[in-house]
């Protein structure tokens, strides 16, 4: 273009006055001409190529991550007795991917894989953890905020961990270290565990935030400490029951799992939870607009005790648990006008998804399951949190870019532990570990060819799906946890279904298909190793 240019340009310099016009003409043409061909060009790259060719910023990356939203939670999946437009919106313009999982149907496990891009039944403490539990990820191990901070990126994490902090025997009081920010998290604002669980504070790159020095925490989950509530001993003082696990220390009149002491002044109020985490993660994206930036922002909706905001009390006329995934979309709506009048949208990839299924009884006397009316939390799913049938670990996931993706319904096989490799690829590194796949073409809806197969876990007992086929493997304990009302998968026997004809798993081909189970079998055992029937104890028994 330069050349054409100097050409152009000292044409004009030869030529006297009554040609210079022409000169002058045919100088816009060619001008007008380049620019075209430019346009043109930019139009008809591939879109990554493109975005990584290109010396400007690097894309920001956002993953919103529900807490325990099932497959048939949203309308966008069908829900048709609850409106989440907000999301839904993300959906229709974005890809809806029908075939997208949780590695696990449980918290700990799934967000474990999802920020190291290892299947977490490599790591046998990968289970639903205490308050005080230690750190679960190696501080030496490989992370997805890791390689982006090596990329250039600021990352950071708001809402939900709930993967262990510090060494073993932590001062709440003090440092809490290791944390997010020593594995990869430059910035962190985080429960340290659930909302059902002590201690019910946010600590703050690394420190209980708020807290008043004078009235130190303590936290315990054996023993109670002397002369401090619990649900169990002063129900009187309660917003709602929880049963006898969740009737422990009071904070905000909701008993929880775990016993803890002092920090008024740090405690959370449940109702503005939600409005808490979006206000992080709204100033966190106001804070780094001007760089490329990570956020990991993860909701505590709809896990347990489901506290909507009042302004969100019978929205949904399903009650708590429909009034919070009310909510939650609510905050996914706000965030994004954040993002849009910051101007970021067209220049960032946003990943919507949960960690597990659907539950309604999960703790709470907050009649969800009373309340809930035709609503189907995991759609046409088998099964729900805790569980190895389907609704267990297929999860909504839906991946959004204003203006770069082309929008559409991909039945290609996703997984979480997928998000390492593919968000390394669009940050330009080819960092990536055995388990995680890169799949950013799919993920940016330029392919339709996802895994080929996956192996999903819930409550350390794990399954096969290839193709269209599941295989669970048979495993010891009962088939419904019945104070739960979930069934969990568990059989005596090898179960083998066909997904393609039969998504709700009800027919069994173990004994009629014995080839194919044996295929599957070896396929899976290639992966997993032998032994995976005899783990310990499943966590639910
Ligand atoms: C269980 C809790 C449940 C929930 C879950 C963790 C019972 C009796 N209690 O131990 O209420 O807190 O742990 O959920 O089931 S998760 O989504 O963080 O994995
Ligand atoms: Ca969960």
């Amino acid at each position: 273009m330069a050349s054409i240019m100097n050409y152009t340009l000292t044409a004009l310099k030869e030529k006297n006055k009554t040609n210079a016009k022409l000169v002058m003409r045919n100088f816009k043409i060619i001008f007008v001409a380049i620019i075209a061909t430019l346009i043109g060009s930019c139009k008809e790259k591939p879109m990554n190529k493109n975005l990584l060719a290109d010396n400007s910023k690097l894309p920001n990356i956002i993953i919103i991550y529900a807490d325990d939203l099932g497959y048939g939670d949203l309308s966008a999946y069908g829900a048709s007795e609850i409106a989440t437009p907000n999301i839904d919106n993300l959906a229709r313009n974005g890809i809806k991917f029908t075939n997208g999982y949780a590695t696990s149907a449980t918290c700990t496990p799934s967000r474990f894989a999802l920020l190291t891009g290892t299947y977490p039944w490599r790591n046998k403490n990968a289970k639903i953890l205490p308050g005080t539990a230690p750190l679960l990820i190696d501080t030496a191990q490989i992370t997805l905020p890791k390689i982006l901070k090596s990329q250039g990126y600021h990352t950071g994490i708001v809402g939900k961990w709930h993967l262990g902090l510090g060494t073993g025997n932590v001062n709440w009081n003090a440092q809490i270290s290791p944390g997010p920010n020593e594995v990869g998290f430059d910035y962190s604002y985080i429960m340290a565990a659930t909302q059902d669980r002590v201690p019910t504070v946010y600590i703050k790159n690394g420190y209980v935030d708020n807290l008043d020095p004078n009235d130190p925490i303590q936290v315990d989950y054996d023993k109670n400490f002397e002369g401090e509530p619990t649900g169990t001993d002063n129900p009187e003082l309660l917003k709602f029951k929880g049963d006898p696990q969740h009737s422990n220390t009071i904070t905000n009149g909701i008993s929880r799992i775990g016993f803890m002491k002092g920090g008024e002044s740090a405690r959370w109020v449940d109702e503005d939870m939600a409005d808490h985490f979006l206000n992080k993660a709204k100033e966190y994206v106001k804070t780094h607009k001007n760089e490329s930036f990570f956020l990991y922002y993860a909701l505590q909706q709809p896990h347990v005790p489901r506290t909507p905001h009042p302004r969100f009390i019978g929205t949904s006329g399903m009650g708590p648990r429909g009034d919070v995934i009310k909510e939650a979309d609510w905050c996914v709506g706000e965030f994004i006008k954040t993002l849009e009048e910051e101007g970021l949208l067209e220049n960032t990839l946003i990943v919507i998804s949960s960690d597990n299924g659907p539950v309604l009884d999960d703790g709470y006397d907050d009649q969800a399951i009373e309340k809930l009316g035709e609503h189907k939390p995991a759609g046409e799913l088998r099964g729900g949190k805790y569980s190895l049938f389907e609704a267990g670990t297929r999860v909504p996931f839906i991946t959004y870019w204003k203006g770069k993706i082309n929008p559409g319904i991909s039945e290609a096989i996703v997984s979480q532990v997928d998000l390492l490799s593919s968000m390394a690829k669009l940050a330009g590194s080819d960092a990536t570990t055995k388990d995680s796949e890169d799949l950013l073409g799919v993920l940016l809806g330029d392919t339709n060819k996802g895994r080929e197969n996956l192996i999903i876990e819930a409550t350390s007992r794990t399954a096969f799906r290839q193709g269209d086929w599941v295989m669970i493997p048979p495993y010891k304990g009962p088939s419904v946890l019945m104070n739960k009302g979930v069934e969990t998968g568990n059989s005596g026997q090898f179960q083998l279904y066909n997904l393609k004809d039969d998504l709700h798993q009800d027919q069994n081909l173990a004994k009629t298909n014995p080839e194919k189970l044996k295929e599957m079998i070896t396929a899976f055992e290639k992966i997993r190793g032998e032994g995976y029937n005899k783990i310990e104890q499943p966590e639910f028994d």
